[in-house]
């Protein structure tokens, strides 16, 4: 066991909502890591911010991101430590999938390959057609494997563009 944790953590960032007090989407997913930190997550990579046009039937721009964290927290614990952040950061589960958020804290890889509960399936079912995901987690987890496909990251993102 290190000292960062048991689990690592591949995670998605998204924003298209500017939340008062905080500002622009790009500085709600900057203090969304500083968010995790406080929660207890070991931050070891930040990729940087990219603007992505919505995918879904939100109209406004997201900015989008990936960290990798460590951890003592096993995925439906993980989950739950995220979805206190997306709380924190104003977020309601009401309402449409997919509308407009304030922030978005997706798992998309675990360390310990993959877990399927009722409201967690990782891998992130999506992950693999999403160049807003796969772009900033091949800067900074390029040869992560996925556990269903045995491609890595790097390789996911390549066959994108
Ligand atoms: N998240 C969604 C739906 N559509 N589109 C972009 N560009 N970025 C996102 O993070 C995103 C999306 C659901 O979580
Ligand atoms: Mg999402
Ligand atoms: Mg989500």
């Amino acid at each position: 066991m290190t000292e960062a944790g048991r689990h690592r953590y591949l995670i998605a960032l998204g924003s298209n909502r500017r939340l008062p007090g905080i500002g622009s989407p790009r500085a709600v997913l900057e203090a969304a890591i500083a968010a995790l930190a406080e929660e207890g997550w070991h931050i070891e990579a930040v990729s940087g911010w990219m603007a992505s046009a919505p995918v879904g039937p939100s109209l406004r721009r997201y900015t989008n991101g990936a960290a990798v964290i460590a951890g003592d927290l096993e995925p439906a614990e993980a989950l739950a430590s995220l979805q206190d952040v997306e709380r924190g950061f104003g977020r309601e589960r009401r309402g449409q999938r997919w509308r407009s958020r304030t922030l978005d804290l997706d798992i998309v890889l675990w360390s310990g390959g993959a877990w399927h509960a009722h409201d967690l399936s990782i891998p992130h079912p999506l992950f693999r057609e999403r160049d807003f995901v796969l772009r900033p987690a091949a800067e900074i987890a390029p040869d992560w494997r996925d556990p269903v496909t045995g491609h890595t990251v790097r390789q996911l993102a390549a066959r994108l563009s």
